[in-house]
């Protein structure tokens, strides 16, 4: 059986990355049989990030790598009929999501001091209490060099703000008010802009990108069709 390795839950939100949210979306619209098991310390992934998939003797380390192993897998299922357009449009949203709207959403957990001890909480509590200020003291370290050598760490947080801004207002200006970016049903392109507004969205308490997303309500509402459609949700549900 697939075996797709993701982040702990933690904030409230049961799968916490949108990485591995996105690829647990695709499997369960494909139907395709998988377990899911957790790794509490990415830095033993076999590319140091979640997720990663295990097939057999094959081991898949990056979403979209996954994703195209599993289009491959399933004949084309994946991008079943979608056109170059459309795969386009898809692609450049994802990107957009996921390579700089992200990273926002990474600032306002990491780097913001008021949120800071609620990742300590939700991802070091499995360290030792004297080790725990250590370790995660050099992970924020290491998020916030990363964060400058993207770009976005060098401006103002209220810099930071309007390029989120600019990126969610962009997200809620393509996605329809009804049914789904391509079509009547979610497709791969869908999983992404979804899985990357649902956990940021229900993580607990709010972040400052939390509070930026509420009031963009067709991508919020957008967000919860995805999830109620594929029957996965970002947080965990009562029912
Ligand atoms: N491009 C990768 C990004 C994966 C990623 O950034 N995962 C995060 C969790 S949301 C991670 O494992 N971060 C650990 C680290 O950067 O040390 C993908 O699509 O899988």
């Amino acid at each position: 059986m697939l075996k797709l390795v993701v982040l702990p839950g933690a904030f409230g939100v049961r799968n916490v990355s949108p990485f591995c949210l996105k690829c647990e979306m695709l499997l369960t619209s494909l139907g395709l049989p998988f377990e899911m098991n957790e790794l509490a310390n990415p830095a033993k992934a076999p590319k140091g990030k979640l997720p990663f998939l295990v097939d057999g003797d094959r081991c898949i380390a990056d979403s979209e790598l996954i994703v195209e192993y599993i289009d491959e897998k399933t004949g084309g299922q994946v991008y079943a009929g979608l056109t170059a357009e459309q795969k386009a449009h898809g692609l450049a949203l994802t990107r957009l999501a996921e390579e700089h709207l992200y990273w926002t959403g990474v600032a306002s957990r990491w780097l913001d001091d008021r949120w800071w001890p609620h990742v300590v909480n939700g991802f070091f509590h499995i360290i030792p209490a004297p080790l725990r200020g250590l370790g995660s003291g050099m992970a924020r370290r290491q998020v916030k060099k990363t964060y400058h050598l993207q770009g976005l760490g060098r401006h103002s947080l209220d810099e930071q703000k309007g390029f989120a801004e600019r990126d969610l207002q962009a997200l809620e200006d393509s996605v329809p008010s009804q049914g789904f970016l391509f079509g009547d049903t979610p497709c791969i392109f869908d999983f992404a802009v979804a899985s990357l507004m649902a956990g940021m969205l229900d993580n607990q308490p709010p972040t400052w990108f939390t509070e930026l997303a509420r009031p963009h309500r067709k991508l919020v509402d957008y967000t919860e069709r995805v999830q109620a459609a594929v029957g996965v949700w970002a947080r965990h549900r009562e029912d």
